[in-house]
């Protein structure tokens, strides 16, 4: 008799295709590691579902065989969210093959896109009806939108148009015991009870798994225009940002915070990049967009920067004269993680604040760290115009790199402490993965805690859904 192993193989293949159902070491090791390098997982198998019934399928016949199920989008989640543990027993579930833009409704403003459909795609697919898809971030050429959904991801952009979370219309989702729900709608007011679809946003894949949604367009920008600012420190950097969004309203999109630090190891890594404005400690990029036709924002961003200075807000600054230096200094800023990366590993703190206790934190936080570990390297950058900042952690200088995360608990304890303190979240924008479950149980309310449990169990009772993630 085959071994239940066996059983559940010869199963998913009659499901996917025989080529859909991946067991050699070879195919499976690039998604065991997550992009970070910092888990290594095993599967019993890698499967690659093509359609929403094959999704179905593999998901009845795991819940048949008590077979957990780690779904997987572009594999560049922060924090291991979508990288099995180590015992072997779960199957890797890729939407890869799922890529398929099935509408696009330009009266509606709306875009219908299967999971596996990279962000860059989506994107492109609203620019080819010169429309705009807005979400964006640095890994969008290969994280999904099924990824971007289940991590309710933020980006670049999300100052003026809202997180993933607020740019989903409707999901599709195939549930733990194998029933599809389509909740594929695209309307803009819907009020017949639970909204249902948010329940899946933010999920992890611990709920369900997206199969496909409906997004939200908007028209495309007609002119843009990007500056990069010099400031003192972070209390002129968020004075700024007061005084641009009073000039330019929601024709402000991105307000990028950058320290130094950040900078040069981006620089140091890609050093084809410019260097624009040497020798500051902080920087900004700010980028503002008008639909328009031939609205002079950079005129106004000029205008407006020039005021701020006035105030002492800006040390010098630089506003891109063509796209191609837009897309440069913007090069500066969506490296940065890679710079990183290559530097070797650090303490990632995704943390959000008040914006107004922004500053007050960065001088707290510093000063505690210093005292803990002498000598700690601050690479301090992020999306300082919705109060989410990167406050990632460099071993000292000439320090192992690798040594120093063993500081990571520590360091942790200091900075979410201090961010629990000034009324923020300790995972703003990156999700909780296994990496932040356990702080997640430090700092959620016995209640919100006990609330999500009860959600969990509703919705996957037989606990097969991305197990080991977020709770
Ligand atoms: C970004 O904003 C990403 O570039 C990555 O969220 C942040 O590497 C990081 O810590
Ligand atoms: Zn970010």
């Amino acid at each position: 008799m085959a071994e239940p192993g066996a059983t559940l193989l010869a199963r998913l293949a009659a499901a996917v295709g025989p080529s859909h159902v991946l067991t050699a070491p070879a195919d499976l090791a690039p998604w065991l590691t997550d992009w970070r390098g910092r888990y290594t997982g095993r599967a019993l198998a890698l499967v690659r579902p093509g359609s929403t019934a094959e999704v179905a399928a593999v998901v009845a016949a795991c819940r048949e065989h008590g077979v957990p199920i780690v779904p997987q989008g572009g594999n560049t989640s922060m924090c291991g969210a979508a990288t099995p543990d180590t015992s072997g027993n779960a199957l890797l579930l890729s939407l890869g093959r799922m890529h398929r833009v099935r509408a696009i409704d330009s009266a509606n403003a709306t875009l219908t896109v299967e999971a596996g459909v990279t962000l860059a795609a989506a994107q492109d697919a609203a620019r080819a009806q010169d429309m705009l898809f807005p979400l964006s971030l640095a890994s969008e050429g290969s994280a999904t939108v099924g990824g971007v959904l289940s991590t309710n991801a933020g980006g670049t952009a999300v100052l003026r148009y809202g997180n993933a979370r607020e740019l989903v219309l409707g999901l599709e989702v195939v549930l733990a015991d194998g029933r599809v729900w389509d909740g594929l709608r695209g309307l803009r007011k819907d009020n017949t009870g639970y909204d249902l679809k948010q329940l899946f946003v933010g999920a992890e894949g611990t709920l369900g798994i997206v199969t496909a949604a409906v997004l939200k367009l908007f028209p495309a920008p007609r002119s843009q225009a990007t500056a990069f600012v010099a400031v003192p420190d972070p209390a002129a950097a968020v004075a700024l940002l007061g005084g641009l969004r009073g000039r330019l309203a929601d024709r402000l999109t991105g307000f990028e915070l950058i320290g130094a630090l950040p900078l040069a190891l981006c620089r140091k890594h890609h050093p084809a990049l410019p260097d624009p404005l040497p020798g500051h400690a902080w920087y900004v990029l700010v980028q503002a967009d008008d639909g328009a036709q031939d609205a002079p924002t950079a005129a106004d961003l000029e205008a407006a920067l020039g005021a701020a200075a006035e105030r002492g807000l800006v040390a010098d600054a630089t506003i891109a004269q063509s796209q191609a230096q837009a897309a440069a200094l913007w090069a500066l800023r969506e490296n940065i993680s890679e710079g990183q990366r290559r530097e070797g590993p650090n303490v990632k703190h995704d943390i959000s604040l008040p914006v107004s206790a922004i500053p007050r934190f960065l001088d707290e936080a510093a000063h505690s760290l210093r005292a803990a570990l002498p000598g700690v390297r601050f690479v301090t950058f992020g999306h300082l115009g919705d109060g989410n900042l990167h406050y990632n952690l460099s071993a000292p200088e000439r320090e192992d790199a690798t040594a120093f995360m063993a500081n990571a608990p520590a360091a942790n304890r200091i900075v979410h402490d201090l961010v629990a303190a000034h009324g923020g979240s300790i995972s703003a924008e990156h999700g909780i993965g296994q990496l932040k479950r356990d702080e997640l149980a430090r700092y959620k309310s016995a209640l919100e805690l006990e609330l999500m449990r009860r959600v969990k169990d509703a919705l996957d009772p037989q606990g097969l859904m991305n197990p080991g993630k977020v709770l």
